[in-house]
């Protein structure tokens, strides 16, 4: 049984000082590096968004961050503008090792439709191509770390269960945005979806 581990968006902007920041963000990089130097797989994942991105509040008229409004695939919250492409805020935090990195994997990159997950976009449909990837290398079980806990860590976790694999989120390696109640909803779904949690 091969164990992938899967970094998620671990990036400038979700850490202090960037435009999307999470509590703590930062404090994750030393745990993850020296699991990396552990695990047989390593997958991270890059938040990639183009200039004008329809997540971002400031592409509609009359929102402002953390509003939600109707997509055509459902309920969407809107953000700061966060992770363009080429931009620092989009760089993998500097203190994170990549070379132990097996692929770098970008998801949120078309215009119109966001992607939390690592596996499918916000319509819970459009593949990102993750599942072939560990799929061909054999891998049946994951370790879950990252930003953020109760958003992309979260809808990773959910759709990586739904999948068949053996997921487990290992949360002292991540940190979450906590909107509004959002990640004790995250935690409830995840373990509904079968997920492990583990601290
Ligand atoms: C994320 C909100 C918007 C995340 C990405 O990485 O959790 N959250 N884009
Ligand atoms: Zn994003």
């Amino acid at each position: 049984m091969t164990n992938a581990l899967i970094v998620i968006d671990v990036q400038n902007d979700f850490c202090p000082g960037g435009a999307l920041a999470v509590a703590g963000g930062d404090e994750i990089v030393g745990e993850i590096n020296a699991l990396m130097l552990s695990s047989e797989v390593v997958v991270l994942t890059q938040d990639w968004h183009p200039k004008g991105h329809s997540s971002f509040a400031s592409s509609h008229k009359g929102k402002v961050p953390f509003d939600e409004i109707e997509m055509p695939y459902g309920r969407q919250t809107l953000w700061p503008d966060h992770c363009i492409q080429g931009t620092k805020g989009a760089k993998i935090h500097k203190g994170l090792l990549t070379e132990p990195a097996d692929m770098i994997l970008r998801k949120g990159f078309r215009p119109r439709i966001d992607s939390y997950s690592a596996f499918f976009e916000n319509d819970r449909t459009t593949p990102t191509g993750l599942d072939g990837y560990l799929r061909t290398r054999g891998v049946s079980s994951l370790t879950l770390v990252g930003l953020a806990l109760d958003f992309c860590v979260n809808y990773s976790a959910q759709d990586a269960a739904k999948l068949g694999f053996d997921v487990a989120v290992l949360q002292s390696a991540c940190r979450a945005i906590d909107l509004n109640g959002s990640l004790d909803a995250a935690r409830a779904a995840m373990g509904a979806a079968g997920v492990k949690l583990k601290d």
